[in-house]
């Protein structure tokens, strides 16, 4: 089944003023959908992200897919590798970890592997979990994901912003307001608090409030590494007992496992341990207990499988780690999920600040109390809406932005706003 075609489509859809340590989200969140054509026609789907030097590595390596087999997995990842040659890392909108050469052909691979197995499982009837070697489990639970937020972007001046859906979430009554409306329209079992935003007393604070307000449920913080290992250790000590996992309170492998020395919780990431390289020296330092796995940058569904295998080897746990996303990768990340034994965290996901702009037909990626069924049709089990597809792109072609950058929209309200890691 020879490959003829593949049709790129930048996206954009809304996001919130979502706040990070690096900043806040802009109003508009970019993907890119990857369509790939067969000679059998038979077609599939995949979900990368959108940023223009992205897009530029995956149109530079379309021509070499074209002609191959689309169960030729092992060919088609060394095809990218040929196609990218020479090519150095480079970062990934600022949030997580640098990408060496090897991790950036892992990232651009990554989608057209997704869009065959949507193929390969199209023509064997059988859906995509059953092409990573079979659901382990058919319920997939995703955590409520919580962020400091706006009240709703602000028009010319901060304070003048009208309240989106969600409204403000700058305290810890703002944060368990907004963690009671995502588990009332979704049912969410566990949470997690994006951080690194207002000085750590007052995350913990927020956890606190969190744990009061929800007693037993699993919680977890991440301030993506906003904080000195020293400060790390101090927070740790703070939420001993109150939280299962704290994640990259510290930059670099080094500073985590500073932290990990004493911190009573394991410690997660998915900021410096993001490419295969990375786990030996994270190994050999005992530098995190758990990794946010994330197929976009892991190769794909199939290269995710080998690092479940690899945590299983090490003894490290297995979480999944989101960035804002839309129906595709959610389809992905479910399928994975299920057919992932140690997966034994609830899963990250944005999909609820951006459901409404969805690209997939709504049926298949419902809710239920915190959980997704593995879809059941064939290949990634989802169709296309190609009118919201159109829309999308046509906010892509409008709205003026061409790579995520959370810190530049943060100074245009707070000039003298900078990014700092450690900040704390
Ligand atoms: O969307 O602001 C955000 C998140 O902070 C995201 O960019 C992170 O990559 O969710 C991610 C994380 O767990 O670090
Ligand atoms: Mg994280």
């Amino acid at each position: 089944m020879k490959i003829t075609e593949i049709v790129l489509t930048p996206v954009a859809f809304r996001d919130p003023p979502l706040l990070n340590s690096a900043g806040v989200h802009e109003p508009w969140a970019l993907r890119t959908i990857v369509e790939i054509h067969t000679d059998e026609g038979i077609s599939g789907v995949g979900e990368t992200y959108g940023d223009v030097a992205h897009i530029e590595r995956l149109q530079q390596v379309i021509p070499s897919l074209i002609g191959l087999d689309a169960f030729a997995l092992g060919p088609m990842h060394q095809c990218v590798a040929a196609a990218l040659e020479g090519v150095t890392g480079f970062d990934t909108h600022g949030l997580t970890g640098k990408f060496s050469a090897p991790g950036t052909i892992d990232r651009v691979y990554s989608p057209f592997e997704v869009a065959c197995l949507d193929i390969q499982g199209k023509a064997i009837g059988r859906p995509v979990v059953d092409l990573l070697g079979g659901a382990v489990r058919t319920e997939i639970p995703y955590s409520a994901y919580l962020f400091y937020k706006w009240a709703g972007h602000p028009t010319s001046k901060l304070g003048d912003e009208q309240p989106d859906q969600w409204g403000a979430a700058l305290d810890p009554a703002g944060v368990v307001a907004q963690a009671k409306q995502l588990i009332d329209e979704y049912g969410f079992k566990s949470i997690k608090l994006k951080g690194g935003v207002f000085p750590p007393e007052q995350e913990i604070e927020a956890i606190k409030a969190l744990r009061e307000a929800f007693p037993g449920t699993p919680l977890r913080l991440d301030p993506n590494a906003a904080w000195t290992p020293e400060t790390g250790i101090k927070v740790a000590q703070e939420l001993d007992g109150i939280v299962e996992y704290l994640e990259d309170p510290s930059p670099e492998i080094e500073g985590m496992a500073e932290v990990a020395k004493v911190a009573p919780m394991p410690l997660a990431t998915n900021m410096c341990v993001v490419s295969f390289e990375h786990l030996a020296p994270s190994v050999a330092q005992n530098a995190v207990q758990v990794i946010l796995s994330d197929h976009h940058y892991w190769g794909g569904l199939t290269r995710s499988a080998k690092l479940a295998a690899i945590c299983e080897t090490f003894g490290i746990g297995l979480s999944m780690h989101s960035n804002s996303h839309l129906g595709i990768s959610l389809a992905a990340m479910t399928h994975l999920a299920a057919a992932t034994p140690n997966l034994t965290y609830a899963c990250d996901t944005h999909y609820p600040w951006n459901a409404a702009d969805d690209v997939v037909k709504p049926g298949v990626l419902s809710f239920k109390d915190g959980s997704l069924t593995v879809p059941s049709g064939p290949g990634l089990g989802i169709e296309l809406d190609r009118d919201v597809l159109a829309r999308l792109a046509e906010n892509y072609r409008t709205c003026g932005i061409l790579k995520r950058d959370d810190t530049s929209y943060m100074q245009k309200f707070n000039p003298e706003y900078e990014k700092r890691r450690p900040r704390w």
